[in-house]
């Protein structure tokens, strides 16, 4: 991704959160994951519902600046040094096409570099407002490239191991290792970070269903299920190709 693509996501992402004219439907859009934190982690749930949550979000920027998609956090490339922000494309750079680094221990881990640091942006009144906080846990990462590429190659019959490495191995160590406002179920969907790192997972889901016909499908097709507080159904968000409000979602490197 383009440093100049990077700061126009960044921007849209801020000013979602702060205009006055769109920063009630960026609390709507937030408040869909403080309130579904727990179905949203079911098995049946978790990939679509997701799924949907991005593509919410996305909607949102996209009224702002029709050029914005959601970029994806392959921190799998990265697992030695994932927390770097020196290198101008390292995710936490702290100039203005990054996200800024790690909290100051010194005060509540607040952060305090980048766009989102506690001088220029603060966390909703939803989500205890306040500073964004961050306490990277810098260690390596466990699961690397090759252990991605892997769990990419479980065959249909293990769609359900495939389905838990995703929802629980790789979508909870990041969270976790990143700390703060991100590691906190409750506001994490406050964090600009979330939504980098739930773009992967998809992405990951998106690349099993591009397998093949099958792959396409495995997922619950017949759950009867509803997203709660909303009108859709887990299986209308199976097929990127054709999602709800006729949206198409393809992924690039
Ligand atoms: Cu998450």
């Amino acid at each position: 991704m383009t440093i100049e693509h990077r700061k126009r996501y960044i921007n849209t992402y801020k000013l979602a959160s702060v205009h006055p004219l769109f920063k009630k439907d960026y609390e709507k859009t937030v408040a869909l994951h403080l309130n579904e934190s727990n179905e949203a982690r079911l098995p049946e749930v978790f990939l679509p519902w997701h799924r949907w949550y991005l593509t919410e979000f996305e909607n949102l920027l996209r009224r702002i600046d029709c050029r914005v998609t959601i970029p994806f956090w392959d921190w799998s490339k990265n697992i030695h040094h994932w927390w770097r922000g020196t290198e101008n494309d390292d995710l936490w750079n702290p100039e203005d096409h990054g996200l800024g680094g790690d909290g100051s221990k010194l005060d509540n881990h607040c952060v305090e570099n980048g766009p989102f640091s506690k001088d220029k942006w603060s966390l909703l009144d939803v989500s205890g407002g306040g500073c964004l906080t961050r306490n990277f846990l810098k260690r390596s990462l466990v699961h690397d490239t090759e252990n991605v590429n892997k769990t990419l190659s479980l065959p249909l019959e293990k769609f359900n191991e495939f389905e838990e490495t995703l929802r629980s191995d790789y979508h909870i160590e990041p969270h976790f290792v990143v700390g703060g406002t991100m590691n906190n179920p409750l506001i994490s969907a406050n964090s600009p970070e979330l939504l980098l790192h739930h773009a992967f997972l998809d992405k990951l889901w998106y690349e099993w269903q591009t397998k093949g016909n099958e792959y396409q499908n495995v997922y619950f097709p017949n759950v009867p299920l509803k997203f709660h507080g909303s009108k859709y159904y887990c299986w209308e968000w199976i097929d990127s190709s054709n999602l709800p409000g006729e949206v198409k979602v393809v992924y690039e490197e």
